[in-house]
């Protein structure tokens, strides 16, 4: 049969498909070396052959283990080595949604590799192939370097290397096969119908593969696990919240924060998922005797329940990661008693199940009127998945990066010359505790209000108590606002300010005083290195007066 004559059938491409099976496959087979393939195909066939990849990888990892998705291993690496000022600009222009953009970024930046490899296979498929097996072992070793990765991870990369090479040898040959896009005219054997259809297949299949996964990872039984575990009940409960604690019908945030709505900041792509089966705390180092705690071991001591409010060091000034609830858990500082804490033990390290990091200073955990817990209930409920589960730490006063380690499994007493945690390896402080800081809630910022509408907002000076709220309109005097009944000084405090403003835009400043008489410094800082400091400040349009 000659070229001629299948580039005549082709123009009919319909009668084709009616081909006898044998045909077409040695059609396919046949040496076709003269055949190019037209730049859309090769990039499509290279963009399929890399998203089958990463469907097939991450499906694999949903059986294998999660962190084993080549995909979210490269994501997890790239986290971790993302330059401190990237970092920073990324969760200060996207906030929480940085992961999202972070695995956005990483497909397209993926596919374009893809679309790369079959544009240089146009005519041989071996450049093509030797970038998949590249991406194969970037995979690999992004999969083997994650924390606590198992011997077994690697099966999700190569799946994903004989997923990806296979669609693409298969692809490449039906698209030099098919009439459609031999560029030279030369070679016809599959129609543009049967290549369209194998895409289809192929993107299908890498779309369920990775919903495949997705679905996977989550039935570790962790979810089931923490719904065992019915309501947290705590042997001394927090007294009632007062009525007066929120100014929420004017617009600032509601005292407790309901647990969906609690900020959440880390740096996992995917949730540690660790059962109270499976949990241990194991407290060594610097200590006088080494103690392992189980579920069991930490739930039958007393439970104590406290409202907290807890602040991320990302915060710009006015910034939303701040959230308060009824905690409850057990003191850390008796475990450390228990242990016996060797002299000179100036840090306190612990490690998340994933490996995440955290050093918080001796003298703060073994403070009796700080407080520190190990935490288990939120609000009553057993600690969300996300926020910790089964169990994190929790330590009044400071930022959550020295101090809120989630999935906690690790407690070791060392100095702070001896190891240096994940955030300070990256540019963050060693020590850090909060800052006396406020924030105006409503206006929002260029919001539209009513002439008597009342300035709200919380302020927050955690382990000292807020003593005074001052807010300026247009500049003008400091005016002290009302503040809202006092719950404890661990807990944020509502502002409100009262006035009539006239109709037009203004501007509203706000300052707090804690109870040692410091007022917040109208300096502006960075939340690099220990937190923002500065004045937040809202423009707002009064609407004009209703006229009767
Ligand atoms: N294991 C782990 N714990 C972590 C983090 C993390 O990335 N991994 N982030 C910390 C930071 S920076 C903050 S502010 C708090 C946030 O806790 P939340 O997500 O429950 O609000 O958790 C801390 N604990
Ligand atoms: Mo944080």
């Amino acid at each position: 049969m000659s070229c001629v004559n299948l580039t005549v059938v082709s123009q009919f491409g319909l009668r084709l498909n009616r081909l006898p099976v044998r045909r077409r496959m040695l059609d396919i087979m046949k040496d076709v070396n003269t055949s190019r393939l037209s730049v859309p195909v090769a990039a499509f066939v290279g963009l399929l052959s890399v998203a089958a990849g990463l469907g097939v990888g991450h499906l694999v990892a949903g059986f294998v283990s999660p962190t084993a998705s080549p995909f979210l291993a490269v994501g997890g690496t790239a986290i971790d080595f993302t330059p401190i000022g990237v970092k920073d600009f990324a969760v200060r222009t996207f906030g929480t949604y940085d992961k999202t953009v972070l695995l956005l970024g990483m497909a397209v930046v993926i596919g374009l590799v893809g679309v790369a490899a079959g544009l240089m296979s146009r005519r041989s498929r071996t450049p093509g192939l030797v970038v998949i097996l590249l991406l194969g072992v970037v995979a690999a070793a992004a999969v083997l370097t994650r924390p606590n990765a198992g011997l077994l991870d690697f099966l999700a990369p190569l799946a994903a290397l004989i997923a990806s090479a296979g669609t693409f040898a298969v692809l490449h040959q039906r698209g030099r096969a098919s009439g459609v896009p031999a560029a030279d005219g030369a070679a016809v054997g599959v129609s543009r119908r049967q290549v369209l259809a194998g895409s289809a297949v192929v993107a299908a299949g890498a779309a369920i593969a990775a919903t495949g996964g997705h679905l996977l990872a989550r039935r570790g039984g962790v979810e089931a696990s923490r719904a065992a575990l019915g309501r947290i009940v705590p042997r001394v409960p927090a007294p009632p919240i007062p009525a007066g604690a929120d100014f929420a019908a004017d617009g600032s945030p509601t005292f407790i924060t309901p647990n969906p709505d609690f900020y959440r900041v880390d740096i996992n792509l995917t949730l540690p998922q660790l059962s109270t089966q499976d949990w241990r705390l194991r407290v060594h180092g610097m200590v006088d005797r080494e103690i392992t705690l189980n579920w069991a071991d930490l739930t039958s001591r007393t439970l104590i329940e406290r409202p907290v409010t807890m602040t991320c060091v990302s915060n710009e000034v006015g910034g939303p990661y701040i959230s308060t609830v009824n905690f409850t858990g057990v003191l850390v500082a008796d475990i450390l008693k228990e242990a016996g804490v060797a002299r000179g033990a100036d840090q306190v390290y612990t490690t998340s199940v994933d490996g995440w990091t955290c050093g918080t200073p001796t003298t703060t955990l073994l403070d009796p009127t700080r407080q520190a817990m190990l935490v288990i209930g939120m609000n009553g409920e057993p600690l969300p998945i996300e926020h910790g589960f089964p169990v994190r730490l929790l330590v009044p006063g400071l930022y959550g990066f020295v101090s809120g380690t989630k999935w906690i499994t690790d407690m070791e007493l060392t100095t702070f010359d001896a190891k240096r945690a994940y955030w300070l390896q990256r540019g963050w402080a060693q020590r850090a505790p909060i800052k006396t800081m406020s924030r105006i809630d409503s206006p929002g910022a260029f919001g539209k209000v009513g002439f008597d509408s009342p300035i709200t907002g919380i302020a927050w000076a955690q382990t000292k108590g807020i003593d005074k709220v001052e807010v300026r309109v247009d500049h003008g005097e400091w005016l002290p606002a009302e503040l809202s009944t006092e719950v404890n000084v661990d807990t944020w405090r509502m502002f409100r300010l009262r006035g009539r403003w006239e109709p037009g835009l203004h501007v509203a400043e706000v300052r707090a005083t804690d109870k040692t008489g410091y007022t917040q410094t109208a300096d502006r800082a960075a939340p690099i290195p220990d937190g923002a400091s500065g004045w937040h400040s809202v423009r707002f349009t009064v609407l004009p007066h209703p006229r009767s």
